[in-house]
């Protein structure tokens, strides 16, 4: 089997090195060990650091984003053959020692995708603040999902060749909560593991201030349970407003047959018509939403072949 570890790196030259020397290079069930850093567009050494310290390096010359970056590593893997994929980050808050445990279950054929736990309200290092959105935005992930996860925000995982095949990040700026939702709803095999996480020498490359975090990652989390689940949310909106449409014009429409008159019941008549007219739109807007959603999943089982039979 090959195992290949992605990191995205941006800006990280006083680490990246640390870290792929970190990584074991040899680990039970592995034949082939291969270091894929993806380079997003960094301004520093973190190219010729990672390089000297043995990785392959994919470049981009602009700053792409950690997700864009996070996809083309998958991508890269796949078609260097890898068996198991590795995602780690390039600022040594994982430990690379854990690796053999992460991809433990994958190896032995009892998950498609490993996640780990940093358990985040353990953590001196981490501030009260970001300890409170790690777990709001992980309970959030849990409601959508249905799937028990415990630490939503790790960006240390492992996931089999299957899995990366089947994935589709859209989003550019962070891929972790997406990718759990996607791998949830098409029915992947997902195993959590605990691993240590140290603090981080120098500033966040990608979180500039929670509040403009929580907002990227709210945005990425709504629309993919939007992708994924269309037809529900917006059935249940329109049916709920079409009721109460109902249920407000039953006085209206029993005063109209004993009287032959809407009077006194104009306002309430109003109100009645507006809720059925928006309510019977956006219960259409459901059904293209979910003709959309039949695109998308054509249009993914047709990229999953492309990559499947691309190369290796
Ligand atoms: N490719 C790419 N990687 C990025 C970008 N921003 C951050 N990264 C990398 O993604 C990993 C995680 O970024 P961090 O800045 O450590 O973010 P974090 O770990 O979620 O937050 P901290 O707890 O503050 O460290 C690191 O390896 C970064 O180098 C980016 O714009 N593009
Ligand atoms: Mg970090």
């Amino acid at each position: 089997m090959k195992l290949a570890v992605v990191v995205p790196a941006y800006n990280e030259e006083k680490t990246v090195g640390k870290v792929i020397h970190q990584i074991p290079k040899r680990i039970p069930g592995i034949e082939k060990v291969e270091i894929i850093v993806v380079d997003d567009g960094s301004t520093d050494w973190t190219v010729s650091e990672a390089m000297k310290a043995g990785a392959k390096v994919i470049r981009h010359k602009m700053n792409m984003g950690l997700a864009i970056s996070f996809r083309d590593g998958l991508d890269a893997a796949l078609e260097d053959g890898a068996d198991v994929i590795v995602n780690t980050d390039a600022d040594l808050q994982y430990d690379q020692r854990d690796i053999p445990k992460l991809i433990k279950p994958i190896i032995k054929g009892e998950a498609d995708i490993v996640l780990t736990d940093r358990n985040v309200w353990k953590l001196p290092h981490m501030p009260l603040g970001k300890k409170i959105g790690n777990k709001l935005a992980t309970w959030i992930v849990r409601i959508l999902s249905g799937f028990p996860v415990k630490d939503a925000q790790s960006g240390f995982r492992a996931f089999s060749r299957e899995a990366a095949l089947n994935l589709n990040v859209l989003s550019g700026y962070t891929y972790v909560q997406e990718t759990i939702i996607q791998a949830v709803f098409k029915k992947m095999k997902i195993t959590q593991v605990p691993c240590k996480f140290r603090a981080r020498e120098g500033d966040s490359r990608l979180i500039k201030s929670i509040w403009s975090y929580a907002k990227r990652a709210g945005l990425t989390i709504t629309t993919t349970y939007v992708h994924y689940k269309p037809l529900e949310i917006f059935l249940t909106a329109g049916i709920f407003l079409v009721l109460l449409g109902f249920v407000i014009g039953f006085r209206v429409l029993a005063n109209f047959l004993l009287t032959g008159s809407v009077s006194p019941y104009i306002p309430s008549a109003i109100l009645t018509a507006i809720l059925l007219i928006v309510g019977f739109q956006i219960v259409m807007l459901g059904l293209i939403a979910d003709s959309i959603n039949a695109n998308r999943r054509t249009m993914e089982r047709i990229l999953y072949l492309i990559r499947k039979n691309s190369k290796r």
